[in-house]
């Protein structure tokens, strides 16, 4: 009789395409997530919150810190096969926050805030949206009015993550009044500033009762007459564009984030389908599940070689922003299929927090959403193959 044996999964051999650091680097998060963070996330979406406990070690494992682009694919890779929320925190602490001071800060600003934020010593948050301006940025209404030795910011931000335990918050602003000719109306008129924890005026308030997102410290903010030093505003950070730019680094991290949601998903099901018995066989035998672990492992694999080509443009610079949204767009479609094809072969099981696939696909209806809609990006690729922009008919 024939030997039977079961191959692991290798993702069309993903893993001799990456070079032994990237390895080391995938596996030392990996331990990580598995030690520190996977016992409690249940529980930790149980009570909607953040364990930031888990900070220092993070810092410990360079994830806080500026990383070459396929790491930091990996480490989000391996951050969201935990949950979104803790692949969120570093992706918005780093692609959002640390990527804004970065690009577009002064040494001094940059000397101020980037090792204290690598080292995990103050978190970073970003705030763009507003409740009346999601997918349409360029109409914020949060001033930036200029004072004697700086600005005065007023109104209301939305969904900004981490801003509550956050120790800066990169805020974008529409600049009125004054001298600048490029003030209000102009389209160099939005303006990037940093805002320190406690500084009055500056009142972030968490986001609550949310069914997706548990684990993630969802904020809004309100602006009363919160005064910004003219040391803290960004002097790069001019026009929709510069924002825009760090939403690229923050994409990129989700193309990453969701392909390892999906394998999450997805090697629960195929567990799951060799021990569970129904009709006196496991359910993996059935021609049924096994066309749906097919189908799954295709979307993981394709969602993993489609990132890690990403990344690759990416270290040689040729990595455009409507790349971006292709990997946004299709990894974070192959990752719902996934998550909701995994839940049916867990059956009832799936519907308990023991299982993660339907809290990951859960967190996936935020990510089809955040960041730039699954709308938004099929717009900004049809812009791109056909030349013609449905955003504003022209
Ligand atoms: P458009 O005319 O296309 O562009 C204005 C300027 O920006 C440039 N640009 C980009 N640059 C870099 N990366 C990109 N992805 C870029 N997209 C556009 C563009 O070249 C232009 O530059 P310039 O020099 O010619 O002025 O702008 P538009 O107003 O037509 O809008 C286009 C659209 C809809 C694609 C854009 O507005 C968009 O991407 N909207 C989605 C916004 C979004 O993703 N929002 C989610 C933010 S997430 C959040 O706020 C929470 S923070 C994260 C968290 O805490 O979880």
């Amino acid at each position: 009789m024939a030997e039977t044996y079961v191959l692991q999964p290798d993702y069309a051999r993903f893993e001799d395409l990456l070079t032994p650091s990237e390895i080391a680097m995938r596996n030392r998060v990996r331990s990580f997530v598995q030690d520190r963070i996977q016992p409690r996330i249940a529980d930790c979406w149980e009570s909607g919150t953040f364990p930031f406990d888990i900070v220092p070690g993070l810092a410990a494992l360079g994830v806080l810190d500026e990383l070459p682009p396929v790491i930091a694919g990996l480490v989000a890779f391996e951050l969201e096969r935990a949950d979104a929320g803790v692949r969120s925190l570093v992706s918005v602490h780093g692609h959002l926050a640390q990527a804004a001071i970065r690009l577009f800060g002064t040494p001094d600003q940059q000397a101020r805030y980037l090792h204290r934020m690598a080292r995990g010593e103050i978190l970073g948050a970003f705030s763009l949206t507003e409740p009346l301006h999601g997918s349409d940025p360029s109409g914020l209404e949060v001033t930036a009015r200029p004072v004697p030795g700086g600005f005065r910011l007023d109104g209301h931000k939305r969904w900004a993550t981490n801003a509550t335990h956050a120790g800066v918050t990169v805020v974008w602003a529409r600049l009125v009044g004054g001298t600048d000719p490029d003030g209000a109306k102009g389209p160099r008129a939005i303006r990037g500033f940093l805002v320190d924890a406690g500084t009055p005026g500056f009142r972030p308030m968490a986001i609550h009762r949310k069914l997706s997102f548990r684990v993630s410290a969802s904020s809004e903010i309100m602006f009363e007459g919160c005064f910004v030093p003219e040391s803290n505003a960004l002097p790069g950070a001019v026009g929709l564009g510069s924002a825009l730019k760090c939403l690229n680094e923050a994409r990129f991290g989700i193309v990453w984030g969701v392909a390892g949601a999906a394998q999450a998903c997805f090697e629960e099901a195929l567990e799951y389908s060799k021990s569970r018995e129904q009709f006196g066989r496991p359910i993996g035998a059935f021609q049924l599940t096994q066309g749906k672990l097919a189908a799954m492992y295709g979307e993981v694999t394709q969602s993993m070689l489609l990132a890690l080509h990403l990344g690759r443009l990416k270290e040689r610079g040729a990595l455009h922003h409507t790349d971006v949204s292709l990997g946004k767009m299709v990894n974070v479609r192959h990752a719902l299929n996934v998550a909701r094809t995994a839940r049916t072969v867990l059956g009832a099981v799936g519907i308990l927090d023991s299982a993660v696939s339907l809290r990951h696909a859960a967190n996936l209806e935020s990510e089809l959403t955040y960041e730039g809609t699954d709308e938004v990006h099929q717009l900004v690729l049809g812009r791109k193959l056909t030349g013609l922009d449905a955003f504003r008919g022209e």
